[in-house]
């Protein structure tokens, strides 16, 4: 049978590591972009040719029903969010209509054009909030702490209930956070492994953060992708944890990134209130026992070898931003003029 997947997201986190494991695997891979002025598509250059990209919005019933007509896909991997903590108490409503009503629309656009589509809905820790047991499962009750989470809750629930109602292979993955150096710079992981670079290259002098004290259970996104393609290959559709087990502190998250480069912390660091979240989640882990046994899913990489990986892409990265601006700086005015000439 063809095998042919729609990736919401594609241009995030997520999306880039799914879309390779899928190609990877055989697919025919199609993704959802939404129309924007700039370019956002930086996750996605290095396998652009073998992706199908269509132009579609969560907020946009129809261009869903459109891009589910054109493509005919056989999974679905809803994994477009505004999926910002912090950004959700400036603008819950969005946050709502995207993150929430987002996965109603695609529901609803699967039911209408081919309801034997399996879907994967990208669910979250966050929706535990202020957590009622330790370590979090499958049955753990949500109690969520942000606009954020209120609406993947929804997200989490429509899901089930569509699947309940109307019969739809529609799986929940309950992840819990998972980072990478492709991972966005407003998150705390790449915030700190990025300042550490650029504090350790001479290029920053100072960071600026919230609540070190908050703990979380976090793994490396390309083992989390696995998980939610293991989700769709099972007979049938259920909801699954997805986390390492294991939890640190942002303050550990310093102490290690710091580390790698050699710097002490403590000279760096300024705690900023307006950072503070109106209601934190304090602590987040995850118990994965279901997944590990029927999906067979486990992590590979830890949390201290995920922190080295960051610290040592951004090391690159900045580096590499270094070099380009010194031959800048040192090149006559007439090469740039001659590059510019040969622009078409
Ligand atoms: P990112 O923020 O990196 O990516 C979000 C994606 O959603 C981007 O491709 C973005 O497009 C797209 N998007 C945003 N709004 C819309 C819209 N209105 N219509 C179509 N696309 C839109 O997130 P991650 O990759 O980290 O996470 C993937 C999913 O998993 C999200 O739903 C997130 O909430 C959830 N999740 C993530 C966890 C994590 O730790 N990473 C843990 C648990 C759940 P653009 O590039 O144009 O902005
Ligand atoms: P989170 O991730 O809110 O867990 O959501 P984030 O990295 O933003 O915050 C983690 C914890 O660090 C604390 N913190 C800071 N956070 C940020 N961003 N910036 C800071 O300067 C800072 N200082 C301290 C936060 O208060 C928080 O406790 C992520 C997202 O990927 C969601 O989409 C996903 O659903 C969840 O993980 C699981």
């Amino acid at each position: 049978m063809e095998r042919r997947a729609l990736i919401t997201g594609i241009t995030g986190q997520d999306g880039s590591y799914l879309a390779e494991f899928l190609l990877a695997s055989g697919y025919e891979v199609h993704g959802i972009v939404r129309r924007s002025s700039t370019e956002a598509s930086e996750r996605i250059d290095h396998i652009a040719d073998q992706l199908v990209l269509h132009q579609a919005d969560l907020l946009d019933q129809l261009s869903l029903v459109r891009v589910l007509e054109e493509t005919r896909p056989t999974e679905i991997y809803n994994l477009a969010a505004q999926s910002f903590v912090a950004t959700s108490w400036e603008q819950p409503l969005l946050t709502g209509e995207v993150t929430a009503l987002g996965v109603t629309r695609m529901l609803e656009a699967i039911r209408l054009v081919d309801p034997s589509i399996r879907f994967y809905q990208a669910s979250s820790s966050e929706m535990f909030g202020r957590v009622q047991e330790e370590p979090q499962t499958e049955r753990t009750a949500f109690w969520p702490r942000s606009p954020y989470g209120v609406a993947k809750t929804y997200g989490h629930w429509i899901t089930v209930n569509y699947r309940e109602s109307f019969n739809l292979f529609a799986c929940s993955g309950i992840l819990f956070n998972h980072e990478s150096p492709r991972r966005g710079k407003e998150f705390v992981t790449r915030k700190v492994t990025d300042a550490a670079a650029r504090i350790k290259l001479g290029k920053q002098k100072t960071l600026k953060l919230g609540n070190l004290e908050a703990l979380r259970d976090w793994g490396f996104a390309g083992d989390y992708v696995k998980a939610m393609w293991l989700m769709l290959q099972q007979d049938e559709p259920q909801d699954y944890v997805v986390g390492t087990g294991i939890k640190h502190s942002v303050r550990d998250l310093v102490l290690l990134a710091f580390d790698r480069v050699g710097l002490d912390p403590t000279e760096y660091i300024e705690i900023d209130p307006a950072l503070l979240r109106p209601a934190e989640v304090s602590t987040l882990c995850g118990d994965s026992s279901k997944a590990r046994a029927q999906l067979g899913w486990t992590p590979s990489v830890n949390f201290e070898q995920m922190i080295a990986m960051m610290v040592d892409a951004d090391l690159e990265r900045v580096q590499r931003e270094i070099v380009i601006e010194q031959i800048r700086a040192a090149a006559p005015d007439w090469i740039f003029h001659l590059a510019a000439l040969s622009v078409p």
